[in-house]
């Protein structure tokens, strides 16, 4: 091949818990391979299995990616569309705009974004834009993680101070609770659990490779967890194993929770979660060790009461003294304002005039309403296949009189159903930083070549629809470079953005921090709030109850949708050999379900409830539990055939108990062979 060896280092952007390092190989200006970077403390030279494909794959190939503005000559949905220039396109939208603005108010607008990149500035900066119109937003984790924000919220003040994980070489135990390693963090199960001395407990109703790996595996029912939590507290108790001078000390409300506790004992907990009392009992003592470490995963609170299982699952750290020591403490997600960054400049929050957000549970009623949504946004989104109530979605976003514009990399359903798509950049096209959301690094996003076709990062998609707009506000326009360099300061990371992306990655905190070593918590009585007065105002029990969900009767199935290690949420499906990789949709039932319903492994089977259907084929395996049902989400109903469905469709889009979140782990489905 012409051309000298160049290699150039950037970051993963992905919502992934890893941040991977990569190492870009150039030769003759072109890329020729992406890699992990070797000098990389979470990659050590290896990207997860499905961003080495679709690296490699779909994200260089040019006929897969959208390179011009696009103007819909279809109907809406069948995704037809002819190229426009930059100009007309921004010009069109902006007009559009406008007349709604003097018509009805910005609130007319609706705009839906989340995690498609997380570099700091193409995930922040299009908000300086829509704050400024005053568009109004579909609140972003109200489809992830919103029940778990709120319920650590009222517990320990926060829910974005974790434990570091560099800490793990401190901790006698390691406790996953309902987070899949294997699939969403894939280095964290390769080498950091691997090689953390303590042992591991999982607990999770699948038995997921990490679950495998582990010491011990709880394999509960879904949404029964806070039953689990109150058993764990039953032994730690009985066992002696309290911390009751840090009780006493640092948090408020044990003499509420304490007679409780008594009550729950192993034996009532094997009967409301499905655990062995057995292994509960094990799985206290070994917390009850400490030091120890807790990992809340984002899949625990998809539930109906996920609020109510974080909180009393976030309970175990306060008994135990698991806090304010090497080795201890609690983890849902680790926020970039833990590393000094500033997330209202980011998004320029003085500039905002919008009316408060919704949940994106309520998307497509929503967007049946003419009158109060007369324009969609999307970007870093692809809610046409990640969203609830799919079917109902789909329709509405056929409205005529809806004007959708969407930006993506690809074409995907959601660009299907626009008016106007607008090809964005991909990661390896422009600069930007990127913030570990688990470990606490600090990474330089590095432009490697220029950005395919007409492509352009969000942000500067942004800019020139704010200068058609007429907006004149500084911050609107303020550039790449000047943002990079006033983050970097906030960082504290000294030298040229040259110097850092030379670097790669870098970790601010050179030694393992301590989580809340000071023992203070940003909670208003600044103890942990066993018993809170702010969750019994927002309408909650002051003290969260030991409630497990009812298992599904009448034959039905309680259905699991968490991630696939082959898809990165609704993203990569377009690539041909993850593709292979996938195969056809699947159904995972335990043996017994399979046997009581008449079914063998490949069968084709539906799955139904009230929202909708779905055609899959059946295996048949043990790791899930009796009761359940596993079908991975992701996929893109564009490529599963005439009924243009994934998982999705059969998600009624209920919410959980606090943050108005998704409860997509609580859905109930009937099977029968078709
Ligand atoms: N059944 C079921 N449904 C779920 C879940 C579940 O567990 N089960 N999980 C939920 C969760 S946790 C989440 S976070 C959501 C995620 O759902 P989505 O946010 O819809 O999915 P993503 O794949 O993260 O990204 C969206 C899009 O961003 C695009 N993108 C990537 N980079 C860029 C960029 O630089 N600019 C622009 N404009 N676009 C870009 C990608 O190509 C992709 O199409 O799904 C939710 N849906
Ligand atoms: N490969 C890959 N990696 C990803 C993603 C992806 O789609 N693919 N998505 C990214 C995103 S947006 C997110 S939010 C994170 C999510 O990462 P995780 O926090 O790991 O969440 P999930 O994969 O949704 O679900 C994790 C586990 O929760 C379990 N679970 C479901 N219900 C319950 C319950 O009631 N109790 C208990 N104890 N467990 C339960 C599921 O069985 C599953 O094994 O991963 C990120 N990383
Ligand atoms: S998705 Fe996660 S594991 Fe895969 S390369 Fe990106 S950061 Fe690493
Ligand atoms: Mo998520």
């Amino acid at each position: 091949m012409p051309g000298e060896k160049e290699i150039v280092k950037t970051t993963c952007p992905r919502d992934c818990y890893d941040s991977c390092g990569i190492a870009v190989i150039k030769r003759g200006g072109k890329i020729t391979k992406v890699l992990g970077d070797r000098d990389h403390a979470v990659s050590r030279g290896v990207l997860c299995g499905k961003c080495a494909l679709a690296y490699n794959g779909v994200f260089l190939d040019q006929a897969a990616r959208l390179t011009h503005p696009l103007r819909r000559v279809g109907p809406k949905g069948e995704g037809r569309f002819e190229a426009v220039s930059w100009d007309a396109a921004l010009g069109a939208i902006a007009a559009r705009f406008q007349a709604i603005v003097a018509e009805s108010g910005a609130g007319a607008i609706i705009h839906a974004h989340y995690t498609g990149t997380c570099s700091l500035i193409a995930n922040c900066f299009p908000m300086r834009f829509f704050q400024r119109l005053g568009a109004q937003e579909v609140e972003p984790d109200t489809v992830c993680n919103m029940a778990g924000h709120v319920a650590l919220g009222y517990v320990i003040g926060t829910s974005s101070i974790g434990f570091d994980p560099r800490t793990a070489r401190d901790a006698a135990s390691i406790v996953v609770w309902g987070a899949n390693p294997s699939a969403c963090a894939p280095h964290q199960h390769k080498h950091w659990l691997k090689e953390a001395p303590g042992k591991v407990i999982v607990i999770d109703p699948v038995r997921h490779a990490t679950a495998e790996a582990a010491d011990l595996h709880l394999q509960l029912y879904p949404g029964t967890d806070a039953a689990l939590a109150y058993a764990l507290m039953h032994v730690l108790r009985r066992d002696g194993l309290i911390d009751r001078p840090f009780l006493a000390a640092h948090t408020v409300g044990w003499d509420e929770l304490e007679p409780m506790v008594e009550e729950c004992t192993p034996d009532w907990g094997e009967t409301a979660t499905g655990v062995p009392a057995g292994l509960i009992e094990q799985a206290a003592r070994i917390y009850g060790a400490g030091p120890a470490l807790l990992w809340l995963g984002q899949g625990l609170q998809r539930q109906k009461a996920g609020g109510n299982t974080m909180r009393a699952c976030a309970l175990l750290p306060a008994l135990t003294g698991n806090y304010g020591k090497p080795g201890a403490g609690l983890i849902y997600l680790n926020g970039a304002e833990r590393k000094g960054v500033d997330g209202d400049y980011l998004v320029a929050a003085q500039l905002n005039r919008s009316p408060p957000p919704f949940s994106q549970m309520a998307l497509a009623a929503r967007l049946e309403d003419a009158a109060r949504a007369q324009a969609f946004v999307c970007w870093n989104i692809n809610p046409a296949a990640s969203s609830p109530e799919q079917a109902r979605l789909h329709e509405a976003l056929k409205r005529d009189d809806l004007f959708t514009v969407v930006t993506d990399i690809f074409e995907t359903d959601t660009t299907d159903f626009a008016d106007y798509v607008l090809p964005a950049a991909s990661f390896l096209e422009f600069d930007d930083l990127v913030s570990g959301y688990f470990n606490l690094s600090f990474s330089a996003q590095a432009q490697v070549v220029a950005p395919m076709g007409e492509a352009l990062p969000n942000q500067e998609i942004f800019r020139r629809l704010a200068k058609a707009m007429g907006f004149d506000e500084p911050e609107l326009f303020e550039s790449d470079a000047e943002i990079i360099a006033r983050v970097m300061d906030q960082v504290g990371i000294a030298g040229s953005f040259d110097e850092f992306k030379a670097k790669g990655t870098v970790w601010p905190e050179p030694e393992p921090v301590i989580q809340f070593a000071d023992l203070a918590f940003p909670t208003p009585s600044g103890k942990i709030e066993i018993a809170s007065e702010r969750a019994e105002a927002d309408g909650h029990a002051r003290v969260p109850p030991p409630s497990a969900d009812v298992r599904a009767s009448h034959g039905r199935l309680r259905l699991l949708s968490p991630a696939s290690p082959w898809l990165l949420n609704d993203s990569y499906a377009n690539d041909a050999k993850i593709a292979e990789k996938l195969g056809p949709a699947t159904v995972t039932l335990h043996p017994d379900d399979a046997k009581a319903h008449g079914l063998e492994a490949g069968d084709r089977v539906e799955l139904a409830n009230e929202t909708g259907r779905l055609l899959l084929q059946l295996k048949v395996s043990d790791i899930v539990p009796p009761g359940t049902a596993l079908s991975p989400k992701g996929r893109w109903p564009r490529r599963e055939g005439a009924a243009r469905a994934n998982v999705n469709v059969l998600n009624p889009g209920e919410m959980s108990d606090m943050g108005e979140s998704t409860c997509v782990h609580g859905v109930e489905v009937s099977i029968a062979r078709v």
